[in-house]
């Protein structure tokens, strides 16, 4: 697919081919799926999506962090289309093919660790922490998991449980999966000025120990950058500290990379910036393969290897066009300069939501890494979430045709994941429709004067 990388506004947002697919989905769709922006996609290349009426929009969310390497990348496309017309389905777990071998040649040769390391194929990111807790479990016969506040896992019975938020994830979808505990996460803006992240560790560690028992726990599981809690990134040492602990009480550290990972932060995972962290586990899914779904659990073969034959797979855990795609991504990332685009993106990014964070009194701070920004929104003078205003913002920016995504706790972060196939004239074009996007919002509830904009 073609698409000239430009934005184009031809009708109101969503135009009128998309509110009649609306319409027909509302008759048959559940109401339980939900839809953000109700524009309808025909067609989309590198950074740009084009819908039913015509409109082009600027991606800045990638389909939440998946298709990193670009709308129908040329060498995904051709993956899995080859691979289409070869075989479609066998099931690795009974006659295996080279495809699923190669992604975990890939995958294990670019996590950092000084060890042996092996790979298993799931398909949903979910899917991928259900595992890892398996593996966990089997690896130290203990039953008990940690995760932190503001954390985010995924939808299946197990991964609810270990989400922070209840709503809306969660709500009346129980009874939940028991022995999974909550510690508080280290979030600078928010922790006790003045917090280091030894300390916010301390407070982690002493919080386990007496509501656990760290002889009672399988797992530790961590975002290093919290993705739907609002791009948190934990004050140095936070993981290091952690990771110590772990290591010294037979716990298994578990990175979950499934939104930060594979490139998003200019490198392989997003833990490789903490130093002195060395996550036994990672779980990947979401950039790996171009949006083709796919996720995996990679880490320590020892670990990996305690599992039993058959204990682990899927039907379509690792199916050929899934690994397909993510080979033509990873020898992308390997011998491309993706990598390097991301920190590039993530420079541009941070100079202009810097410049707005100083002019915009209702911006707290901007957060993240590489191609991984936010912006959290207060209530100007204090940390008082504005949920509502994010809200007005995001709607602001949809009808002028960027598409930038919602995260945090309290519903306040403005994140932004764009495709690393954006290009800078593009980029800083969907940088100043946010700015503007701000300024109009700020302006019309009166927290600015006109001159300031
Ligand atoms: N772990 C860190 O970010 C998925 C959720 C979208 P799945 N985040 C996007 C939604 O509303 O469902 C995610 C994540 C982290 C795990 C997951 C779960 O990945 O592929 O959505 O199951």
């Amino acid at each position: 697919m073609d698409l000239e990388q430009r934005r184009i506004l031809r009708t109101d947002i969503p135009g009128p081919a998309s509110k009649s697919l609306h319409a027909r989905r509302q008759q048959v769709v559940s109401a339980g799926v939900g839809a953000l922006l109700p524009v309808y996609i025909d067609g989309a290349d590198g950074a740009i999506m084009r819908d039913v009426d015509g409109n082009q929009f600027i991606d800045l969310g990638s389909g939440i962090g998946v298709v990193t390497i670009g709308h129908t990348n040329q060498q995904v496309v051709d993956a899995v289309s080859n691979q289409a017309n070869h075989y479609t389905h066998t099931l690795f777990t009974v006659t295996p093919y080279e495809p699923y071998v190669r992604a975990a040649e890939l995958l294990t040769s670019n996590m950092k660790g000084d060890f042996p390391k092996k790979a298993a194929f799931f398909v949903t990111g979910a899917e991928a922490l259900e595992n890892v807790v398996k593996i966990a479990r089997r690896a130290t016969g203990r039953n008990e998991i940690a995760v932190f506040d503001h954390a985010y896992h995924g939808r299946t019975n197990l991964t609810m449980a270990m989400n922070f938020k209840r709503h809306p994830y969660g709500t009346n979808y129980g009874p939940l999966a028991s022995s999974v505990t909550h510690a508080p996460m280290s979030y600078p803006l928010r922790d006790p000025e003045g917090m280091t992240g030894e300390q916010a560790a301390m407070r982690a560690i002493n919080y386990l120990e007496k509501r656990v028992g760290a002889d009672q726990l399988a797992c530790v599981v961590i975002e290093p950058i919290q993705g739907e809690g609002g791009f948190i990134i934990p004050a140095p040492g936070f993981l290091a500290t952690l990771g110590k602990w772990a290591k010294d009480n037979g716990i298994i550290m578990v990175a979950d990379e499934v939104q930060s990972g594979m490139a998003r932060t200019g490198k392989w995972f997003a833990y490789e910036y903490e130093e002195g962290f060395q996550p036994d586990l990672v779980t990947v899914a979401k950039g790996i393969a171009g949006g083709m779904p796919v996720s995996a659990v990679v880490g320590r073969a020892d670990i990996m290897d305690m599992s039993h034959p058959g204990g682990l797979g899927g039907t379509f855990g690792g199916s050929p066009t899934a690994v397909a795609a993510a080979v033509a991504v990873m020898e992308q990332f390997e011998s491309g300069p993706w990598l390097n685009r991301a920190l590039e993106i993530g420079e541009i990014m941070q100079e202009k939501l810097d410049s707005m964070v100083s002019k915009y009194p209702f911006l707290a701070e901007r957060r993240g890494r590489g191609a991984m920004q936010s912006l959290e929104i207060v209530e100007p003078g204090t940390l008082n979430p504005d949920a509502p205003m994010t809200e007005e913002i995001l709607k602001a920016c949809y009808e002028r045709g960027v598409i930038p995504l919602s995260a945090g706790t309290y519903g306040n972060v403005i994140r932004m994941l764009p495709p690393l196939a954006i290009s800078n004239a593009l980029l800083m074009e969907a940088m100043d429709v946010l700015d503007s996007a701000c300024s109009d919002v700020a302006t019309s509830r009166g927290m600015l004067s006109i001159s300031s904009s």
